[in-house]
């Protein structure tokens, strides 16, 4: 095996005997196979597009394979070995959509089969790993960034189509982006075009989600959230699919079962088609790495609807389900929209006793925000507010991550910090006040709702008639898994220049790679310390 897809990478360069966050050898083996034929099948299928065909079970396919190797999503070889058998048929019928080639057909798009058994498989995806000897470490660079990034918004492009919306162009730069992973004539400017492109589309994908959002259950709304328990029997939803939370509400409304929120879905209360219902009765525990610390406390079922899933301990997993694209070995895994057997557990639990506790708020989506925007932009101009900070992204187990703690806690007073994704669980307990009425913490929402920290900042320009990169605003970014990835392309896509990153870089940035960044839009690691790089940014 050979991954470096995420932040934890062993030793920061990449697992190459097992994954730090728990994949097996021969699950990191498999991911590879499914994507070599993802790639065979984008190839296929772009050339089928150009003559005017397409076929929308290849396209929904591809996002959700891509979504599969995503990190922390699926540990099951058996799931995976299926995936890749369904992938060849994919390929056959993407094949004969293209109805012939003339040119040369690369490897995996031609007509291998995979082995037998899932060991034989293992086997063929050792040979096709994301290390590629035969081109420049560059060019490989830039190509698994673009990979990588196509993973990320995959992401969000299934959560979408679980609420009914696809794109046609998401579907047709899928397919021609994995194609051009097995395009030996790119040099590093079409790829990096490419790697921008990849940017672009991932805006598009998180403008779609969140039209979905928003279409099905309303803008989201300044909300406090619950911190503590409400007497009464338990289920932890975490992930990021509101349409799965949604039907689990319906289905256990009037049963005396409390739903709890749990990392990523915490900006689920702030919808008002979703806090209507009286059992979202609050948010359970801190970001996905401590999972194996908070989940034994649970006295109910758990159920994970996309990542980020860790091995269970055995004091949990019976009562831990899986649903959509996430599995677990011997986790028990629930096929459609039946929770029944999750309600069971939960009626079997313990459940909680009553125990308010604190209150955070979330629902500040750019809606929310750009409703006032007029006392904001006020603020602003009389000088109370001085900057604004983009406090997001992914969290993780690393020390390191310490320093978004303290950034948020050193940031002063007259500054106001808006943030979203699983990051927000280092300091979202932190009370900073509010500046003449206006909270100083403003929880975007998930991951995705990039898309809405984007309007906001657009609008901001536009009421100060400048460019986004001339607003007092300053973005500190923390990234483990890959949708950070297709966000950071976003941004850049979008020409945001002087974004922090941390709490390490990618292993898969080489240094060129990484120097035609910093040249362009003078992306930095995050600082020493945070007050030295709160220093630096206010003067
Ligand atoms: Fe390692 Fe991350 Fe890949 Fe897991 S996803 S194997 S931790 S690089
Ligand atoms: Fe977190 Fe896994 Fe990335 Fe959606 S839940 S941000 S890490």
């Amino acid at each position: 095996m050979f991954c470096y897809q995420c932040e934890q990478t062993a030793k920061g360069t990449g697992c190459d005997k097992i994954g730090v966050c728990g994949k097996q050898p021969e699950v990191s083996d498999l991911q590879d196979l499914l994507v070599f034929a993802l790639k065979g099948i984008g190839f296929w299928a772009n050339i089928a597009r150009a003559k005017g065909a397409s076929d929308n079970a290849i396209d929904r396919f591809v996002i959700e394979g891509l979504f599969t190797t995503v990190t922390n999503v699926d540990f099951s070889d058996a799931a995976i070995a299926k995936i890749i058998r369904e992938a060849v048929a994919m390929r056959d019928k993407a094949k004969a959509l293209a109805g012939g080639y003339a040119g040369t057909i690369p490897e995996a798009a031609s007509d291998w089969q995979p082995g037998t058994t899932i060991a034989d498989m293992a086997a063929q995806g050792a040979r096709q790993g994301v290390i590629n000897k035969t081109i420049d470490p560059d060019l490989n660079s830039v190509q698994n960034i673009i990979l990588l990034g196509l993973k990320g918004y995959a992401a969000y492009a299934d959560h979408a189509l679980i609420l009914g919306r696809e794109s046609e162009e998401v579907y047709a730069f899928t397919h021609k982006a994995l194609a051009a992973q097995l395009d030996p004539t790119l040099d590093l400017n079409a790829l990096v075009g490419l790697a921008l492109e990849t940017g672009r589309i991932n805006l598009l994908t998180m403008e779609l989600l969140n039209t979905a959002h928003t279409d099905s259950y309303g803008h989201p709304v300044p909300t406090p959230v619950q911190l503590g328990t409400k007497a009464g029997k338990a289920i932890l939803v975490s992930g990021h699919d509101l349409k799965m939370l949604e039907e689990l509400l319906k289905q256990t409304e009037g049963k005396g079962i409390n739903i709890y929120t749990h990392g990523e879905m915490l900006p689920a209360h702030g919808y008002p088609g979703l806090k209507k219902y009286n059992h979202l009765a609050g948010n359970y525990g801190g970001a996905w790495q401590d999972q194996a610390k908070e989940f034994p406390e649970f006295p109910g079922a758990i159920i994970f609807n996309t990542n980020c899933i860790q091995k269970p301990a055995d004091s949990y997993k019976d009562r831990l389900f899986t649903w959509g694209l996430v599995q677990w070995p011997d986790v028990k895994h629930i096929d459609g929209w039946d929770f029944s057997e999750v309600i069971k557990t939960a009626e079997a639990g313990a459940g909680f006793a009553d125990n308010p506790g604190q209150e955070i708020l979330t629902g500040f989506g750019h809606n929310a925000v750009l409703n006032v925007a007029d006392k904001v932009i006020a603020a602003v101009k009389s000088g109370d507010i001085r900057h604004f900070f983009l406090v997001g992204g992914c969290d993780g187990a690393k020390s390191g991550r310490n320093y978004y703690t303290d950034f948020a806690e050193q940031a002063p007073k007259d500054t106001v910090i808006l943030t979203l994704a699983c990051g927000k669980f280092r300091f979202n307990k932190l009370d900073l006040g509010d500046i003449g009425g206006i909270p100083r913490l403003l929880d975007v929402g998930q991951c995705n709702d990039a898309y809405s920290a984007v309007q906001i900042a657009v609008a901001l320009a536009g009421a100060f008639e400048c460019g986004v990169n001339d607003l007092p605003l300053s973005m500190i970014l923390s990234w483990y898994e890959q949708k950070a990835v297709a966000i950071l392309l976003t941004l850049l896509h979008l020409g945001i220049k002087d974004i922090r990153l941390g709490p390490t870089l990618p292993a898969f940035i080489t240094p060129n790679v990484l120097n035609f960044l910093v040249e362009n839009y003078n992306i930095q690691p995050i600082g020493e310390s945070a007050a030295a790089d709160l220093k630096a940014i206010l003067g």
